[in-house]
C-alpha cells in the first residue's frame, strides 16, 4: 500500500518547541523580539520555555520512539548556531545540541529531515532589514553552507525555508505575525522575492559543493490549501481559483518548477495595479536578475504542508484569509467542511488527495514529501480526542488512495505535530500535538494523545511497505 521507503516522520520547529532562548549563548530572534512586545500574542504568550526541548530533548525522543517513526522533521534554531546571523562567531553550544539529537536519532534508526528556517530570523539580521534587504540571500546561503558543512555527514533531506508565504504575507502584510510589519501590497512581494533568490542560492550552493559527498535532497516546503470553485460550472468561479492558486502556492513553485519566474497571472495583475497606482511605473512585484544563479530546478523534491481546503468565489474584494490585495477573489467556508478546532482549519482529508493530483499535473510529477498535515484541539481538552484519531486515519487513506490511485509519487508524510507547541500568535491555546505537553509543569510533562496512538498504530501497518495485503 506504501512504498517500502515510505517515510513516517512528525514534524516541529525550533521556536515553538525549544525555549531556551538565552541559554548558552543563543542570541535573539525576530519572535523572542515580537513575543515579548505587548498586544502581539494571544496572552502575552512566548516561547521562552515553550516545550523546554533545548533541555528536554530526550524526552522527546522517547515520544519518537513510542509512535514508531522512521523520520524526524526538526527546524535549527538560526539565532541559536550563529548569534548574529552571521558566521563570524559560531556558538559551539548551539552546535553541540543538534549533533546530539541528530546523533541521538541516527541511534535509534530514525532520519532527521532538518529545516534551516522556520520563521526565526536572528534580530541582528532583522536590524539590517530583515527578509526585506537583498543582502539576506547570501547571509542565508552562508548560514546554509554552514549547516551542510556541519551536519551534511548525516542529514539527507534539508528543507531551506518553510512556508515562504506565511512568513511574507502574515509577519509583512498582516503584521500578524514576527516581524509585525504591516505594508500591504509591497512588503510581502519583496520579502517572497528575497526568499526565493536565498532558498536558489543555498540549493546551488549545495548542487556545487555538498551533494558529491553528502548525497542528500534540498527543497522548500510552500503550504498550500486544496481549493475549489464555488460554482463548479462558473467560469468566474474557476478563474479566481486559479488566480487564488497562482496567487499562493503558484507564487513559490512556479518560479521553481515551472518556469523560472512567476506565474504569468501574478505578474500581470500586479503590473496592472502598480501602473494604476502610480509607483512611477515599476511593478510592485520584483524581477530576477539572470546575473543571480536560476531559480528553475531548485528543488530536488516537492515539499507539501497541508492543512485544510476553501472554495472560491469571483470578485469578492480581500477577506482575512485571502491573499495580497492584487489578488481580487473571495474564499468562502463551505458548511459541509466542518471547522474544528481553530477558526482557519476546516477539516477535508479528501482535499488533500486532490491536491496531490493537482501538484503531480501541474508541476511535472515530482517526489512528493507531505512535511506537514494535522490538525488541532482548542478548548477544554480531551485526551481521548476521538475526532482528531479519525482525522489522521481518513487523511492517510486519502494519501494511499493517491499513491495507488492516482499513481502520485509519493515518499513520505510527516504529521505537524510531535508536540503540543507554541502555535505562533495563538500561543499555546491551540494544540497540535501528538503529544500532550502540560505547559503548567515545570517537567513540561508528555502524554500520549488517542490520536498518538492511532498515529502509531498506523505507522506500525504500514512501515517498510509490510501491509499484510502485499507481503502474504
Ligand atoms: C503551519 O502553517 C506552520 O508551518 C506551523 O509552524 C504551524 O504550527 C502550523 O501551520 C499550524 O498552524 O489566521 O486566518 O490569517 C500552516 C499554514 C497559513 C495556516 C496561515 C494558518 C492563517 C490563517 N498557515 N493560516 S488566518
Amino acid at each position: 500500500m506504501f512504498p517500502r521507503e515510505f517515510a513516517w516522520g512528525a514534524a516541529t520547529a525550533a521556536y515553538q518547541i525549544e525555549g531556551g532562548w538565552q541559554a548558552d549563548g543563543k542570541g535573539p530572534n525576530i519572535w523572542d523580539t515580537f513575543c515579548h512586545e505587548k498586544g502581539r500574542v494571544f496572552e502575552e504568550h512566548n516561547g521562552d520555555v515553550a516545550c523546554n526541548s533545548y533541555e528536554l530533548w530526550e524526552k522527546d525522543l522517547e515520544c519518537i520512539q513510542q509512535l514508531g517513526l522512521t523520520h524526524y522533521r526538526l527546524s535549527l534554531s538560526w539565532a541559536r548556531l550563529l548569534p548574529d546571523g552571521t558566521t563570524s562567531h559560531v556558538n559551539q553550544k548551539g552546535v553541540q545540541y543538534y549533533n546530539k539529537v541528530i546523533d541521538d536519532l541516527l541511534a535509534c534508526n530514525v532520519s532527521p529531515m532538518v529545516t534551516l528556517y522556520h520563521l526565526d530570523l536572528p534580530q541582528a539580521l532583522q536590524g539590517q532589514g530583515g527578509w526585506k534587504s537583498p543582502d539576506i540571500a547570501t547571509l542565508f546561503d552562508s548560514y546554509a553552507k554552514f549547516c551542510f558543512q556541519t551536519f551534511g555527514d548525516r542529514v539527507k533531506l534539508w528543507i531551506t525555508i518553510n512556508e515562504p508565504y506565511v512568513c511574507a504575507k502574515l509577519g509583512h502584510e498582516d503584521g500578524i505575525h514576527a516581524p509585525g510589519l504591516k505594508e500591504p501590497g509591497i512588503a510581502a512581494y519583496l520579502v517572497g522575492h528575497n526568499m526565493l533568490r536565498a532558498h536558489a542560492m543555498a540549493w546551488h550552493s549545495y548542487n556545487s559543493f555538498y551533494r558529491t559527498k553528502q548525497k542528500g535532497a534540498v527543497s522548500l516546503a510552500f503550504n498550500s490549501d486544496w481549493l475549489e470553485p464555488l460554482n463548479a460550472g462558473c467560469t468566474e468561479d474557476i478563474a479566481a481559483t486559479e488566480r487564488y492558486f497562482a496567487f499562493t502556492l503558484g507564487w513559490f513553485a512556479w518560479p521553481v518548477f515551472v518556469t523560472g519566474d512567476y506565474p504569468e497571472l501574478m505578474r500581470s495583475a500586479i503590473d496592472a495595479q502598480s501602473k494604476k497606482t502610480g509607483c512611477s511605473g515599476s511593478s510592485r512585484l520584483p524581477s530576477f536578475s539572470k546575473d543571480e544563479p536560476a531559480i528553475l530546478g531548485t528543488a530536488d523534491f516537492f515539499a507539501l504542508n497541508y492543512y485544510t481546503s476553501r472554495k472560491v468565489k469571483a470578485g469578492g474584494g480581500c477577506g482575512k484569509m485571502c491573499m495580497v490585495s492584487d489578488q481580487d477573489a473571495e474564499v468562502v467556508l463551505d458548511p459541509s467542511w466542518p471547522i474544528c478546532g481553530v477558526s482557519w482549519l476546516a477539516v477535508v482529508p479528501h482535499g488533500l488527495r486532490k491536491l496531490l493530483k493537482y501538484i503531480k499535473d501541474t508541476f511535472n510529477n515530482p517526489a512528493v514529501y507531505i512535511t506537514e498535515n494535522g490538525f488541532s484541539q482548542v478548548g477544554p481538552l480531551q485526551i481521548e480526542d476521538v475526532q482528531r484519531s479519525g482525522f489522521y486515519k481518513d487523511t492517510i487513506l486519502e494519501v494511499a488512495k493517491a499513491i495507488q490511485e492516482d499513481e502520485v509519487n509519493v515518499r513520505g508524510y510527516f504529521a505537524w505535530s510531535l508536540l503540543d507547541n507554541f502555535e505562533w500568535a495563538d500561543g499555546f491555546s491551540v494544540r497540535f500535538g501528538l503529544f500532550h505537553v502540560d505547559f503548567a509543569d515545570a517537567k513540561r510533562s508528555r502524554t500520549i494523545y488517542q490520536s498518538g496512538r492511532e498515529y502509531a498504530k498506523i505507522i506500525s501497518k504500514y512501515k517498510c511497505g509490510q501491509s499484510k495485503e502485499k507481503t502474504e
